[in-house]
C-alpha cells in the first residue's frame, strides 16, 4: 500500500513538473509571439522569428546601428521596427548605441540566441576569389578614379570600393566571361568599364549610364588610354534598348536598385542584349534593402520569366563606399541613433546567371519614376 501511494505521488509530481514546464515554455513562446505580433503591426514587410533572432544576434555583436543592419541581413526599415519594439518592451536600450538590457539578455539566453560572427577569410574578404593576377590593374585603376564624379542621390548612386571592382573583373575572368568577349555594362558609377579596359581582355565594351558626368568621364579616360573598342552612351534604362544593342553581347554586368521594376529594366534588358544561350550576366543584390520575400520574387523573375539559371551567389561580394548624402536619406530619418556610419556597412551579393535555350529578356518602355529606385524596403535615397 505504502509503495502504491509513493508511486502515485511520484506520478503526480512528474505530471505537475511537465505541466509547469509546458506553462514556462508557453510563457516563453508568448513573449516571442507577442514581440513578433507587435513588430508586424508596424510594418508591411513580413517579420519572421528568424528576423527577430537575426537582429538580436547582431545587437549581441555590436552596438552600432549600421553594423546591426549589416550583420542582421534584414532590410533596414524592418530592423528599425524590430529595435523600436524591443526598446518599448524593455529588451534593448537606445542611447549613443543599441544594447540589450538585462531583460533582453535573459530573453536571448532563454531563446538560445547567439551573437552573429562573420568569420571572413582574411585573404579574399569572403569573396572566394584572388585579385593577385590583377594587382597592376588595381594600381592603375586607383590612380584613374581619383577624379571621378561623386555619387548623386537623384540616381541612387553609391559606388563600390576599387578592390571590389577588381574582384568583379577577376571573378568574371575566372568564369571566362570577359576574355575575347563583348561586354555590356549597364549603369556604371562603379566604373567597371574602365577596369575592363585596363585588363585589355574584352574584344569590345559598351557602357550606358543615365548620368552624363559619368559617360563623359569614361569617354575621357578611354581617350587617355587610347582605347578604341568601347561605345559609350548616355541612356535612360527605362527606355527600350536600340536594335544595335539587342542580342549583340556575350556578357553583361549591372548593379540595379532592388525594386522589381529596376530588376526588369536593368537585368531584363541585360538578358535582351545577350546573343545566345550560354551567355553570362552579373548583378549585385543587397539584403540591406530587400527581404527574402522580395528576393524570392526577384528569383522567380529571373528563373520563371527570363528563363535564366542562377549559377553563383556570393555573399557580400560588393562593398560600397559611404556615399556622402546619408543625412538626406530615409535610412537616416529612420535611424534611432543619428551617427553617420564610420565603416562601409552596405554590401551586396554577387549573382551570376547564364542564358539557356529559352531565355528571354525584357523589352519595351517602363513607365515609372520614383518607383524605379524605391519601394517600402528601400532606404538609401
Ligand atoms: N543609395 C546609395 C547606395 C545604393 C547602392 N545601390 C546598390 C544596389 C545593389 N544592387
Amino acid at each position: 500500500m505504502g509503495d502504491t501511494s509513493n508511486f502515485q505521488s511520484k506520478i503526480k509530481k512528474n505530471l505537475y513538473l511537465s505541466f509547469l514546464s509546458i506553462l514556462v515554455r508557453d510563457e516563453k513562446r508568448d513573449n516571442m509571439i507577442d514581440i513578433l505580433t507587435e513588430i508586424q503591426k508596424k510594418t508591411s514587410i513580413n517579420v519572421y522569428e528568424r528576423s527577430l533572432r537575426n537582429v538580436i544576434g547582431a545587437i549581441m555583436s555590436t552596438d552600432d546601428f549600421w553594423e546591426i543592419v549589416a550583420l542582421s541581413e534584414e532590410p533596414l526599415p524592418l530592423v528599425v521596427d524590430i529595435i523600436d519594439t524591443l526598446r518599448r518592451k524593455g529588451y534593448v536600450m537606445v542611447n549613443n548605441g543599441i544594447v540589450l538590457t538585462e531583460k533582453g539578455k535573459e530573453f536571448a539566453s532563454r531563446e538560445g540566441i547567439v551573437r552573429t560572427d562573420e568569420m571572413l577569410c582574411r585573404n579574399c574578404s569572403g569573396r572566394g576569389i584572388s585579385i593577385e593576377q590583377f594587382r597592376d590593374v588595381l594600381e592603375e585603376f586607383n590612380r584613374i578614379v581619383k577624379g571621378r564624379p561623386m555619387p548623386k542621390r537623384e540616381f541612387d548612386q553609391g559606388f563600390v570600393t576599387t578592390d571590389t571592382v577588381i574582384a568583379r573583373v577577376a571573378f568574371m575572368a575566372s568564369r571566362n566571361d570577359i576574355q575575347n568577349k563583348e561586354i555590356f555594362v549597364i549603369g556604371d558609377d562603379d566604373l567597371t568599364s574602365i577596369a575592363l579596359m585596363l585588363t585589355n581582355l574584352p574584344k569590345r565594351i559598351a557602357v550606358i549610364d543615365i548620368d552624363k558626368r559619368l559617360t563623359d568621364f569614361i569617354e575621357k579616360v578611354s581617350e587617355e588610354l587610347n582605347y578604341n573598342n568601347i561605345d559609350i552612351f548616355t541612356f535612360d534604362i527605362r527606355d527600350d534598348l536600340p536594335d544595335y544593342i539587342k542580342k549583340k553581347f556575350d556578357t553583361f554586368i549591372t548593379d540595379p536598385p532592388e525594386t522589381l521594376y529596376a530588376i526588369k529594366a536593368f537585368v531584363g534588358r541585360g538578358i535582351s542584349s545577350l546573343r545566345a544561350p550560354g551567355c553570362a550576366g552579373y548583378l549585385g543584390l543587397t539584403r540591406r534593402e530587400s527581404s527574402l520575400d522580395k528576393w524570392i520574387e526577384i528569383e522567380k523573375l529571373l528563373v520563371n520569366e527570363f528563363g535564366v539559371v542562377i549559377t553563383d551567389i556570393i555573399k557580400n561580394f560588393n562593398e560600397y563606399v559611404n556615399w556622402g548624402y546619408e543625412e538626406m536619406t530615409r535610412a537616416w530619418e529612420l535611424s534611432p541613433v543619428k551617427k553617420k556610419p564610420v565603416r562601409n556597412w552596405y554590401k551586396s551579393y554577387m549573382i551570376r546567371i547564364l542564358t539557356l535555350k529559352n531565355s528571354t529578356g525584357f523589352d519595351g518602355k517602363i513607365e515609372v519614376d520614383e518607383e524605379l529606385y524605391n519601394d517600402e524596403e528601400s532606404s538609401t535615397t
